[in-house]
């Protein structure tokens, strides 16, 4: 079995998800002090998204992984005021977060041809600096790949998630009884008869401790913070990883999933959640259903049962519960309509928080328009706003 996992490891080295590199911005150019002249700015660096790129083109290209742009032109009789020099762009894939050494976020590229500033070129040489140029800024940038989906398989090993992803959408992730099978997500898609489709990311297992880094779980809970929802999968049967390790029941795996969530990042647990029970074309699958129904309808009543550090803040409300096979196709159906429902309610939502924010905006700068005197800096700012 570990050999297995092994080989796996090795693979998931092909995927690249988090890069680190140096980037400087350009040097400005020389002054020119006898007849005042100004040197060129220093070119800027930026990190722009491109839809067709990943992480592991970018890689192969710039192996060393310093990124330097150009330095200003210096003044000269004629040209007195020195061109700017040329700008270095990095080309990213969408859907990267972009921070610095001390892991504070610099910006987050979401669409294709967004683009962040991440060092600026040094300022030419004029009187102020006695003619002389600046160096341009020089930063370390990280960046993450985070997926972008609507919805994100989250659960322990073995649960049946690609099984799931294969079975809704035409993703063919690789299955197999074997935990820790899934070691890189994989998006797949749900087409609906009125062609509206809804992306799902399949992410690998976690397990107990997943928050601490357990079983690589940074960098599968990372992903899981773009998502628009979460989709929980539990085997009906719970979960045991090896002989060593404690079972699990179904609850408890959804209680530990919850816990996990909650040490890792405390507002993934305020995202809609919909719950698939899987599995249920195995034999004595039904009771284990019900008892695990009856289970969530009352988790007070069981929690005690629970060691104190596994006790989440709060537990999930699902807005759906789907008993479903992913081997059979069985309550998948339901399962892709739920996921449709709760889709476009969040979507409904959004755009009702929206309006609402534009309507304030709005009455703000009415109210701001009616008051005199006007100062010219609230307007602006408020206008900002609604644009
Ligand atoms: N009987 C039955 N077996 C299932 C079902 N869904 C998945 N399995 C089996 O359970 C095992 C694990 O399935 P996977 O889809 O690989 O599980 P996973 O959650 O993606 O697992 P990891 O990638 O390791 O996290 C495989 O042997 C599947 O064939 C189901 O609905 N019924
Ligand atoms: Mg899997």
């Amino acid at each position: 079995m570990v050999h297995c996992s092994c080989a796996l490891f090795r693979k998931y080295g092909n995927f690249v998800d988090n890069l680190r590199l140096f980037t400087r911005g350009g040097s400005g150019g020389m002054g020119y002090p006898r007849l005042g002249g100004e040197g060129g700015k220093g070119g800027d660096v930026w990190v722009v998204a491109h839809k067709k790129m990943t992480l592991k083109q970018l890689k192969d290209k710039y192996p060393q992984k310093r990124f330097v742009a150009g330095e200003g032109a210096n003044s000269r009789l004629s040209a007195l005021k020195g061109s700017k020099g040329k700008d270095c762009e990095i080309p990213v894939p969408v859907g990267i977060s972009v921070t610095d050494e001390n892991g504070k976020i610099i910006g987050e590229l979401d669409k294709e041809k967004d683009r962040i500033l991440v060092a600026e070129g040094g300022l030419g040489g004029k009187f102020l600096t006695n003619f002389l140029p600046l160096k341009g800024q020089k930063r370390i940038i990280h960046l993450d790949l985070k997926l972008i989906a609507d919805v994100g398989l989250v659960g322990f090993p073995n649960a049946g998630k690609s099984s799931l992803l294969s079975q809704i959408s035409h993703a063919k992730p690789a299955v197999a009884d074997y935990a820790f099978t899934t070691l890189k997500p994989e998006l797949g898609k749900i087409m609906y008869k009125d062609f509206k489709q809804i992306s799902v990311a399949d992410l690998p297992g976690l397990i107990e401790g997943a928050h601490m880094n357990k079983g690589m779980g940074h960098k599968f809970l990372k992903h899981i913070e773009r998502t628009k929802q979460l989709l929980f999968v539990v085997d009906v049967f719970g979960f045991q990883l090896s002989a060593k390790t404690q079972y699990r029941t179904a609850f408890e795996t959804i209680i530990l999933l919850t816990k996990e969530l909650e040490l890792y990042k405390e507002e993934l647990q305020t995202k809609p959640a919909l719950l698939a029970v899987n599995k249920m074309d195995l034999p004595g699958a039904q009771n284990k259903f019900h008892v695990l129904m009856n289970q969530l309808q009352n988790p007070k009543d069981f929690l005690h049962l629970f060691e104190k550090h596994m006790i989440p803040e709060r537990t999930v409300e699902f807005q759906h519960i789907i008993p479903i096979s992913a081997v059979t196709g069985e309550g998948t159906d339901e399962l892709k309509n739920c996921i449709r429902k709760s889709v476009d309610e969040y979507a409904d939502q959004e755009n009702d928080a929206y309006h609402r924010k534009q309507l304030l905006n709005l009455q703000i700068s009415n109210t701001i328009s009616y008051r005199e005197p006007l100062s010219k800096n609230t307007v602006t700012s408020s206008k900002m706003d609604i644009i």
